[in-house]
């Protein structure tokens, strides 16, 4: 169930994290394993597994999980250098936890395509 991921469980306040955004839908906290020299996940409160799990009714969360990104890329001071978002799906995806979440990665250039 993705009630019972850690991303659930921080949600949750179960598990400790560094919270960088929360409000009534939305929890942004830094990655355990950071890519970059910013790296947060930005999570919806609402157990979504993986992106093809969101249905219509989901639109605004999504939408409102790039717009929490962009929020802290400012906040984090790196928005106008620019920065990447990166939403992982399934194996070939290399989602390793099924509640979905949106990577926002910064402050340093990024590589692209990845590998
Ligand atoms: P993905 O591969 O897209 O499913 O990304 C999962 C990310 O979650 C990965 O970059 C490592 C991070 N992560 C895994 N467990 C934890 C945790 O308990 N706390 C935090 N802050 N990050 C975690």
């Amino acid at each position: 169930m993705p009630e019972d991921t850690v991303f659930g469980k921080i949600a949750r306040g179960e598990l400790p994290a560094d919270i960088v955004y929360a409000d009534d839908d939305l929890v942004a906290f830094r990655d355990l394993s950071p890519q970059a020299p910013t790296h947060v996940l930005v999570i919806p409160r609402k157990p979504i597994a993986t992106l093809n799990d969101a249905g219509p009714e989901d639109a605004e969360l999504i939408g409102r999980l790039f717009l929490a990104a962009a929020k802290i890329a400012q906040q984090e001071g790196f928005a106008e250098d620019g920065y990447r978002t990166v939403v992982n799906c399934n194996a070939n995806g290399g989602q390793t936890v099924f509640h979905l979440h949106l990577h926002l990665l910064g402050g340093r250039p990024l590589h692209w395509p990845p590998g």
